[in-house]
């Protein structure tokens, strides 16, 4: 059967080809206008006047569109309305839609809406999360926090032989998808109908959003995906206020548009990774067993709430990444920050919680003079174990990842080999860590763990199967089609996926938080059993000799060869006033070891060896699931040591604060090949089922991006090792990303000593 083997991603041929169709390759429709978006330059300033004179007089331009003009509701948001489409009176960040602006071509768009001149009176900026808490600029009834045990009674109790407290940074990052957003709409039947198609991985959003800017319901508004180039999350809910701009004007002027954003405008508007903060207090014994953690963490959520309470939440539960911690407070804040909103990107506030974590657990570690991966083994949390929000940890396979990395990457001799070469290196110093990791899998709100899917079997025996899931490059409806051919016993190429749509599929999540192969594979699986009982009295008759007879006979039976599936994942409830609950269905666990060389000089590194080991059950395909894993683990590796967004902040003045001044492969540099570690192993756990999803597999999309953190801390000890060198023991601290400048100030020696105090570390 199909499910298991490592069958080859079924759009690749078109994809490597250049032949797979993206919303932008699409042929246009007669008539089409194309949208450029009119974007705010300030921080924070009140609109005193809009003069559309220089762009009206451009060849080509169809129209200016502004909140005046919106025919429905100018208020949007994905959890609370806090979101204006254009705004009316203020804006609060740099990029801010205010108005669209059509013309005959993309480029005369663009020219049109730079000549919109928008007239301000400024206003103070919040950039920083520093900013937000000297300003005390908070998002609204946005306080989070989670308690297990006692936490100042264990630091004032004595119990504690070391108590340690220091602070982190953790930064955002930029999702740079291949395909920047971009989106086709077009009315039907006398403009009364809207349809689009659009790169997202919520079509069910851009419908609502839609639905609500013009006024019409949602029953007269379909989108439709058929792959996107890419999300990881920023086109959870950021791609649909951009396709709601290009709707206004679509169905006022009742012509097609098209919205395409280059990729500088992608980058300036569609927000990234939160920053975070976090502030530890952390009690523990000689011997390096954990007692107690007291931590505050805040998330730079900028001008709207959009999904950054959730991905708070996410970062609290996954704030004791895998570690046994008898006591722990954890609280948590949304700061409101004056830039283009924050969003979902693969992890979900998980990884940032996490990186927190292993920061404190390496200060922990040097405080008592042993390596951290010490630290770590000794405190690994084992099957039963109680987490902080009152779940109790099931099937929990770490200790064997553990042990079975720990073999494999012979750590003792990689070790040893690694000290001698920093003794006979200066100027050159090694380093490495085995980091583990856990990571939470169902959407933390309840009521988003719900999927839909349609099965239809055709006389020929060939088989549409549609889902609310949307293709994004990670293999989901290759996994799903592998489901839905096992389940009848056809050869995979007999299962068709051709799109997502939401007048096939209604009301579906967000293709998000791993979880889609679990839960579309469910509803599709649900949906073939559905259609097998039909056709059972048929099929007992053994009278086909292939399933396209048997199909056909039914047919001919008038039996109903269609069927609607549905899942919702069982036994999962959080609570937020009592703090306990199953906030998961499951957990993926996984484990990694890094080795790197830094050049202490230039601050330049390599990450020499990556081992990864992931459980994933019995994988419903290894080799997508290895794929997902290389492309996570080298994602993550991005955010940890070469990915650095630059803002323009409220303390430089000189510089425009609020501006982004990475908006571009040029100034933001993502990982290439250079970049890939020279040995890269990547190892799937064996004869571990999971009895939480479909045929015993796992979800695999966000669990390894945490795994790059092994670099990170690879890094870190090359750095201890150079340190070392000068007598230097003490802890410091080192954010992420760890870039040539931060690498080489950290290392400090007598070269970087007179530049230490004007090495500039925004606050
Ligand atoms: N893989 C590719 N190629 N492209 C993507 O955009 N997104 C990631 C991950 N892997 C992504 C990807 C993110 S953020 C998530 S949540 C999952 O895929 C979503 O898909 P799944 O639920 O099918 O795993
Ligand atoms: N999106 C969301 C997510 O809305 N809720 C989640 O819990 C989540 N987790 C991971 C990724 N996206
Ligand atoms: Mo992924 S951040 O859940 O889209």
């Amino acid at each position: 059967s199909s499910v298991g083997s490592p069958e080859v991603h079924l759009s690749s041929r078109l994809q490597v080809t250049g032949e797979a169709e993206y919303v932008d390759d699409i042929p246009l429709p007669p008539n089409c206008l194309h949208a450029a978006l009119v974007l705010s330059k300030k921080p924070h300033a009140r609109i005193i006047s809009i003069d559309d004179g220089g762009a009206k007089s451009l060849p080509g331009f169809a129209g200016l569109f502004l909140a005046k003009d919106v025919p429905g509701g100018n208020d949007i948001g994905p959890v609370i309305h806090d979101e204006e489409l254009f705004a009316s009176q203020f804006v609060t960040c740099v990029g801010q839609v205010i108005g669209v602006v059509v013309s005959d071509t993309h480029e005369n768009a663009k020219l049109a809406a730079e000549k919109v001149h928008i007239e301000y009176e400024e206003l103070p900026a919040v950039i920083s999360i520093h900013d937000a808490i000297r300003a005390n600029s908070f998002h609204p009834n946005t306080e989070r926090c989670l308690k297990k045990g006692d936490v100042e009674q264990c630091f004032k109790s004595g119990v504690c032989d070391k108590i340690i407290e220091g602070e982190v940074c953790v930064g955002g990052q930029e999702h740079f998808y291949l395909e920047p957003n971009c989106s086709l709409v077009w009315t039907m039947d006398g403009g009364h109908e809207v349809h689009m198609i659009s790169s997202t991985q919520a079509p069910q959003k851009h419908q609502k959003y839609i639905s609500h800017v013009l006024g019409v319901p949602m029953s007269k508004v379909v989108c439709k995906t058929k792959r996107i180039g890419g999300g990881f999350g920023g086109k959870e809910t950021r791609s649909a206020f951009i396709a709601a701009a290009a709707a206004v004007p679509c169905y006022l002027l009742n012509r097609p548009v098209k919205i395409t954003l280059d990729r500088d405008v992608d980058m300036m508007i569609s927000g990234q990774r939160h920053s975070f903060l976090g502030k530890y207090k952390v009690g523990f014994t000689n011997e390096g067993k954990l007692l107690a953690l007291d931590l505050e963490i805040y998330n730079n959520a900028g001008n709207s709430l959009d999904l950054s309470l959730a991905v708070l939440e996410r970062a609290m539960f996954h704030s004791d990444n895998v570690y046994e911690i008898p006591k722990v407070k954890v609280s948590g804040r949304v700061c409101y920050t004056n830039l283009p909103s924050n969003t979902a990107f693969r992890g979900f506030g998980g990884p940032q919680g996490m990186l927190i974590v292993e920061n404190w657990i390496q200060h922990v570690a040097v405080e008592l003079k042993k390596t951290p991966e010490e630290i770590r083994e000794i405190n690994l949390q084992i099957e039963g174990s109680i987490l902080h929000y009152g779940q109790q940890l099931q099937h929990c396979t770490l200790s064997r990842l553990w042990d079975e990395l720990k073999s494999s990457c012979e750590f003792s001799k990689a070790r040893k080999d690694v000290d001698l070469f920093n003794l006979h290196n200066r100027w050159k110093k090694r380093g490495l860590a085995i980091v583990p990791t856990k990571f939470g899998i169902s959407f933390t709100s309840k009521f988003m763990n719900q999927a839909g899917a349609l099965v239809h079997v055709y006389t020929d025996g060939s088989v549409l199967v549609t889902h609310g899931g949307v293709e994004m490059g990670q293999g989901l409806h290759t996994k799903i089609a592998q489901i839905a051919a096992s389940s009848f016993c056809i050869p995979l190429s007999s299962v068709f996926i051709s799109e997502t749509s939401t007048d096939k599929v209604p009301n579906a999540s967000p293709t998000a938080a791993s979880a889609s192969s679990d839960m579309y594979g469910a509803a599709v699986l649900d949906a073939c059993e559905q259609i097998k009982a039909r056709m059972e009295p048929i099929a007992s008759r053994q009278k086909h000799t292939s399933f396209a007879e048997l199909a056909n006979a039914c047919y001919m039976e008038r039996i109903d060869l269609s069927a609607h599936g549905f899942y919702i994942t069982p036994d999962i409830g959080f609570d937020w006033t009592s703090g306990k609950g199953s906030v998961f269905k499951y957990y993926t666990f996984g484990a990694a070891f890094a080795e790197v060389e830094i050049d202490t000089l230039t601050g330049d590194f390599h990450t020499r060896i990556a081992d990864v080991l992931l459980d994933l059950g019995y994988s419903l395909n290894p080799a997508i699931d290895v794929g997902q894993i290389e492309g996570a683990f080298i994602q993550g590796l991005g955010w940890v040591a070469l990915e650095e967004l630059k803002w323009g902040d409220a303390d430089r003045k000189w510089i425009r604060p609020g501006h982004l001044y990475t908006c571009g492969p040029g100034t933001y540099k993502i990982p290439s090949a250079n970049d890939i570690p020279i040995r890269f192993n990547v190892s799937l756990l064996k004869g571990a089922p999971n009895v939480n999803a479909i045929h015993s597999s796992k979800a695999v999309g966000e669990p390894p991006f945490f795994l790059a953190s092994s670099v990170f801390f690879a890094i870190k000890d090359a750095i201890v090792a150079a340190r070392a060198v000068l007598g230097h023991d003490e802890w410091f601290q080192l954010d992420n990303p760890a870039t040539p400048e931060r690498i080489r100030m950290a290392c400090s020696d007598d070269f970087t000593k007179p530049f230490a105090s004007s090495y500039y570390r925004p606050k």
